[in-house]
């Protein structure tokens, strides 16, 4: 299986992307996590993204607050899925990152998860690497089941709540 490729502009990132690691932990997919900054390592970001599909990525998630550029600068250097996923700064409560990462001009795509959803960005790298795999499809699958079990167990328990 293709491994997910998964960048932070800082290590203030890391709750966020804990959340996603967790999550690709749980499905058993194999990641790489770097800090690499479209601003501070622009130099770094480029080279990671220009040799992704050859140290056999398959997707890539990137995480970055305030004037959000990493997962555009990412995409910029690669035709793999790139998935931004804006992260809360102190300013705007991420609504700059957010923009800064959903925005992208035509041709240069980036799938844009909420706000901090490192669980989001996670899930959804892992439906892409599951296109063309039967058995991350199925795990997938048990997982989503096990959602919905979870959500339906509250449903019955709601009404002696109130
Ligand atoms: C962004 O600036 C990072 O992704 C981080 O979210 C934010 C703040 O970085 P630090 O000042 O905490 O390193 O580049």
């Amino acid at each position: 299986m293709k491994k997910v490729g998964i960048v932070m502009g800082s290590d203030s990132d890391l709750p966020v992307i804990q959340k996603a690691v967790n999550i690709l932990r749980e499905l058993d997919i194999e990641y790489e996590v770097h800090v690499y900054s479209a601003h501070r390592t622009p130099i770094e970001a480029r080279e990671f993204a220009l040799s992704a599909r050859e140290m056999g990525f398959g997707v890539i998630i990137a995480a970055a607050g305030m004037a959000a550029h990493l997962a555009g600068a990412i995409a910029a250097n690669t035709t793999l899925p790139v998935i931004g996923i804006p992260c809360r700064g102190p300013a705007l409560d991420g609504l700059d990152a957010l923009l800064s990462t959903v925005q992208m001009p035509s041709g240069i795509p980036v799938a844009t998860v909420g706000i901090n959803n490192g669980a989001n960005s996670a899930l959804l790298a892992a439906e892409i690497l599951a296109v063309e795999d039967e058995v991350l499809a199925e795990r997938l699958a048990t997982r989503r089941a096990s959602d919905t079990k979870a959500v339906l167990q509250k449903d019955e328990g709601i009404a002696d709540r109130l």
